[in-house]
């Protein structure tokens, strides 16, 4: 095996590289270097979007519900055959914001298995997350949810993570058996299908994000979608400092307001959305027709139609770093997504909890390039790189 410190140095500068493998990783935020990057930004049309540019800069509307951030919101209900959908600076501070638009106390049951945003929202918003297992796609565990309900449940948080469905058609049981509602943080799923009908509309609400990493990118933002008009009231009225009309606070709310800027760089690529899905889905056949056993990819079910936007690869555990150290010194930058589970993070692993499928997920996944910047000649290269380092 090549040695890791042979890679990283002992102390890396933020934005450079770092061996997603190494001990005590230091965080990088943008690595230039590795040719190959799981999260290159997806940018479709460059000259409209600098065309867009221009006239934000003409008309000098920057911010506060501007026609991008309109036009953008009216696409995306549109595109999800959803009623009412609100723009916000990131999909964290939205589900923050949904969280506290519920006006509950008590609990909310969520995934470890997932980005540690969605944990830190419902601290955030003075709720208490309760760990909950995933299946063997990282799905939220339905029966571990029936399981952990009680008194004191105020909230259902599953996660469509990699842009895979969770049970949509239990949860809503689930919810109407117990009366809890459920928000699905949908932050992978923008552009997802489930038999056919596009993910906004499930539970009371959906979160997604449009963070420069995410298949539609706006650099940074979010959005929830709602069938909802009382919600989706509050929730504009949140995002902007809790104001009902000129001068008139009647809530508490914050800035959570999308730029100009940013809707228009979401709404240039919003409008590819079937380009860029059909791009990353020969990016996944080509994945799945050459990785070889013990490699097995995550795969969308029959019922889901994907976007494509994560490949994740299972490897066997012992193999794991070994192969994300090869890869990276082929200059492919793949990630582990999720490592090592939100509960064995040091914000929460005081709560002790033992969740066996999160913590074997978590231990074997690596999740490889897709996207624009990767063509399908680099995926057959990527995939023949990862069966030699599996080999
Ligand atoms: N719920 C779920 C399930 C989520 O996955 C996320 C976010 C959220 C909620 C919250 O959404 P936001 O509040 O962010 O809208 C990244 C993203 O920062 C994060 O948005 C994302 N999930 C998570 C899965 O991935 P890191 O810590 O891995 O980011 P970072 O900086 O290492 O970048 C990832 C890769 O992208 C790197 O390989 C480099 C590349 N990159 C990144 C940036 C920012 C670029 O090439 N250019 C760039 O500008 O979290």
């Amino acid at each position: 095996m090549t040695s890791l410190k042979s890679v990283t140095p002992s102390s890396t500068p933020l934005g450079q590289p770092v061996d997603p493998a190494s001990s005590g990783e230091v965080k990088s935020s943008v690595p230039l270097k590795p040719k190959y990057v799981v999260g290159k930004p997806n940018i479709l049309d460059r000259a409209l979007f600098l065309e867009r540019v221009e006239q934000i800069l003409d008309t000098a509307i920057h911010t506060n519900d501007g026609p991008f951030a309109r036009r953008l919101e009216d696409l995306v209900k549109e595109e999800l055959d959803v009623q009412h959908c609100i723009a916000l600076a990131n999909a964290t501070l939205a589900l923050e914001l949904l969280l506290q638009s519920l006006n509950k106390v008590g609990e909310v049951i969520v995934p470890s298995f997932t980005f540690v945003a969605t944990a830190h929202s419902i601290v955030r918003s003075g709720l208490t997350p309760i760990f909950c297992d995933v299946d063997e796609r990282g799905l939220i565990d339905c029966d571990h949810v029936e399981r952990l309900i009680n008194k004191s449940t105020a909230c259902i948080l599953p996660v469509n993570v990699y842009g895979n469905v969770c049970n949509v058609a239990r949860l809503k049981t689930i919810s109407q058996k117990c009366d809890i509602p459920v928000i699905y943080d949908s932050a992978h799923a923008l552009g997802v299908k489930e038999n056919g009908i596009r993910l906004g509309g499930f539970g009371a609400a959906e979160v997604f994000s449009l963070h420069a990493t995410k298949f539609i990118s706006g650099f940074e933002g979010g959005l929830i979608t709602t069938n909802s008009a009382e919600l989706a009231d509050k929730l504009r009225s949140a995002r902007n400092f809790g104001f009902a009309g000129y001068d008139a606070v009647e809530s508490i709310g914050t800035n959570a307001k999308l730029s100009e800027i940013h809707a228009a760089m979401a709404l240039t690529n919003l409008e590819k959305l079937e380009q860029i899905i059909a791009h990353n889905r020969d990016l996944f056949d080509i994945y799945s027709s050459r990785l070889k056993p013990p490699l097995q990819l995550i795969c969308p079910a029959d019922s889901e139609q994907s976007n494509y936007q994560y490949v994740p690869v299972l490897c066997p555990p012992e193999l794991r770093n070994h192969i994300l150290s090869e890869l990276f010194n082929k200059s492919i930058f793949a990630r582990r997504y999720f490592y090592p589970g939100v509960h064995r993070m040091g914000a929460y692993q005081h709560l002790n909890l033992h969740l066996p499928r999160t913590e074997s997920l978590s231990e074997s996944v690596i999740c490889l390039p897709t996207g624009s910047a990767i063509s399908q000649a680099d995926a057959a290269l990527i995939a023949e790189t990862i069966n030699q380092a599996a080999g």
